[in-house]
């Protein structure tokens, strides 16, 4: 069964896969989502890896086929995919062309602001990658300094898309680990490593074996230098941190998937400014810190957003020392942003 168009499910707003998004007036090209079943019946099924309007790149098996949208259609719906989605294709001679994808099982997602248009039409889901099981938010000791604040975010954008993540901290060849004692209530697992010596990397091996991986994180923390040391090939390109800004230069421009084995998979991405949060109201923002969930069912009032509301038993565990501060803080900071 076809289910609906991607633009016409983000234009319904409720429903959930597609996130909120009513910003869309254009007269593009939808593109078509079905269901998996129905999909193997319309043609083969290639996992988006590279896209680079007009070319593109699908693992098919174990082989990438290369493409490139010859037509404004194809490009239309080109424009509508994110890396790791399962693209239906048929070949015209060497060419896949592009049919429509099967459900999202999974999405890590942003708001991108677009300044070109007005009010309400400004503010456009950016897909980063689909059908994810494993974020990795990579964060490193030093150059530049770790910041969980920024952890924090690509914690809750992993959750709200229904991915796991996994913090992996770089660069402990050139500094001592930051204290990342907040996330021991968090179910988060942590992977200290150093892509210079190597030394840590296996440790990732456990967690990511067999998995659909994303690499996230700000731009200069090792994410393509990451995938280098578990391909262990200099496959990807790196760069000097702050060699042009002092800030850290985005050397990664492209998002890129790679094969560890037969059924790991590796996705790198461009270093990310600015992380809006997508399609996450105040009344869910408080599901994705995990370390709540003991105490929430106390609260006072049922849907207790934990800030203002009296008997929370959410701010009396944060009292009590039983859920940490600079986490609880870290929420009620994402949760008056929105
Ligand atoms: N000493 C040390 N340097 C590292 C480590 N990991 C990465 N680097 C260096 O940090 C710089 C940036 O690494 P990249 O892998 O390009 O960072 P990135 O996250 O992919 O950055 P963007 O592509 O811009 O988003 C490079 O010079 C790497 O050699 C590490 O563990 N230790
Ligand atoms: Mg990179
Ligand atoms: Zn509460």
């Amino acid at each position: 069964m076809r289910v609906k168009s991607l633009r016409q499910a983000s234009r319904d707003g409720s429903d959930s896969e597609y996130g909120s998004l009513r910003s869309s007036t254009s007269s593009r090209a939808d593109l078509e989502v079905y269901e998996h079943e129905e999909a193997q019946k319309l043609g083969s099924i290639g996992i988006l890896a590279e896209l680079n309007p007009p070319k593109f790149a699908l693992l098919d098996g174990k082989k990438f086929v290369s493409g490139k949208a010859e037509t404004d259609y194809q490009l239309d719906l080109l424009d509508q995919l994110a890396i790791g989605d399962n693209v239906i294709f048929s070949l015209e001679g060497s060419n896949p062309i592009i049919k429509g994808i099967t459900v999202r099982s999974s999405k890590l997602a942003r708001l991108r602001m677009d300044t070109s248009k007005k009010s309400a039409l400004r503010a456009e889901e950016h897909v980063i990658a689909a059908n994810i099981d494993i974020a990795v938010i990579v964060a490193s000791t030093i150059q530049p300094q770790f910041n969980p604040n920024l952890v924090d975010r690509y914690l809750v954008i992993s959750q709200y898309g229904g991915v796991s993540p996994l913090l992996c901290i770089t660069k402990t060849d050139l500094a001592p680990a930051p204290d990342i004692s907040m996330y021991e209530g968090a179910d988060l697992p942590v992977v200290k490593l150093s892509n210079k010596t190597k030394d840590g990397v296996e440790k990732l091996l456990p967690y990511i074996k067999g998995k659909r991986c994303v690499m996230i994180g700000s731009s200069g923390v090792g994410k393509s230098s990451l995938i280098n040391s578990l391909l262990g090939d200099e496959l990807l390109l790196t760069d000097e941190v702050g060699r042009k800004s002092g800030k850290g230069t985005h050397t990664t421009s492209t998002s890129s998937l790679h094969l560890l084995d037969e059924s790991t998979m590796l996705i790198d991405t461009p270093g990310i400014r600015s992380l809006g949060m997508w399609g996450i109201d105040k009344n869910s923002l408080r599901l994705y810190y995990p370390e709540f969930a003991e105490f929430s069912p106390n609260c006072k009032f049922r849907d207790c957003t934990h800030s203002h509301e009296p008997g929370c038993a959410v701010k009396k565990a944060v009292e009590e020392g039983l859920i940490r501060r600079d986490r609880y803080d870290s929420y009620i900071r994402l949760l008056s942003k929105e």
